[in-house]
């Protein structure tokens, strides 16, 4: 019938380090493809406002209790990713599930309790990770107040994206590596490419999104 026939939006998400350039591309993706951009955590809602003062160090929480608050603040908003996808338009996302992880992971969580909370949410038909080694990212402007704005810290967070760009793939995915020491431009430039060439062959017209 009609509503199968129509295309539904792209969901893409742009992941990386603190400083790797995600916000500065994302506003540049969505502009790009008439997409609309979000982010994670998404601090308007009762529960971003714990995380975010959990992140602005006026706050602490055990790190069992904030990355499940994390991932509860991922799923408050999957009933509107499926209504904006599903009505057409494309997301382009700052942050996911995969620095969910990522930076509970390196705190010394095990692996598979972190993934757990996540299972089931939507799965990006495209994530980039925007790669920057941790010296150069806490070059750039120099890191805040925020909690995990370490260089040591950000240095664990990579290496945990690592482990997590294999299992995305190993699970169908599609994670696409982009260099996120070049200029501002060669970066949107290269997102840009990358966009077409994966979303080329997706056929949006009554395939659903994977799940996580
Ligand atoms: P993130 O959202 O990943 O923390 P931002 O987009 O906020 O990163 O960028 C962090 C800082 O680095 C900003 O000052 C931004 O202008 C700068 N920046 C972003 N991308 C680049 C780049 N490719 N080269 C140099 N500086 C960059
Ligand atoms: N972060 C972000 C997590 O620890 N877990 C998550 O699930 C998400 C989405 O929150 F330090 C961390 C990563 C970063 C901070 O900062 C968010 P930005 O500047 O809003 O991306
Ligand atoms: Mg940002």
């Amino acid at each position: 019938d009609h509503q199968h026939r129509r295309k539904r939006g792209f969901f893409i998400v742009v992941e990386g380090l603190d400083r790797a350039g995600k916000s500065t591309q994302v506003e540049r993706l969505a502009q790009h493809l008439n997409a609309k951009p979000i982010k994670f955590p998404e601090r308007t809602t009762a529960i971003g406002q714990m995380i975010n003062s959990y992140l602005a160090q006026t706050s602490e929480l055990d790190d069992q209790a904030i990355h499940l608050l994390f991932s509860a603040n991922r799923w408050e908003c999957v009933a509107a990713i499926h209504k904006t996808l599903d009505a057409g338009e494309s997301i382009v996302c700052d942050r996911y599930a995969f620095s969910g992880i990522a930076y509970s992971v390196s705190k010394g969580l095990s692996y598979d309790w972190c993934r757990h909370p996540d299972i089931g949410l939507p799965l990006p038909d495209l994530t980039l990770f925007l790669d920057l080694d941790a010296q150069t990212a806490a070059a750039r402007g120099g890191y805040g107040e925020e909690r995990y704005e370490k260089l040591e810290f950000q240095a664990k967070v990579r290496e945990a994206f690592s482990r997590v760009a294999q299992d995305v793939k190993a699970h169908g995915g599609r994670w696409v590596t982009i260099d996120a020491g070049k200029t501002l431009d060669q970066v949107t430039d290269d997102i840009q490419r990358a966009v077409q060439r994966a979303t080329s062959s997706i056929d949006r017209v009554g395939i659903k999104l994977g799940r996580l």
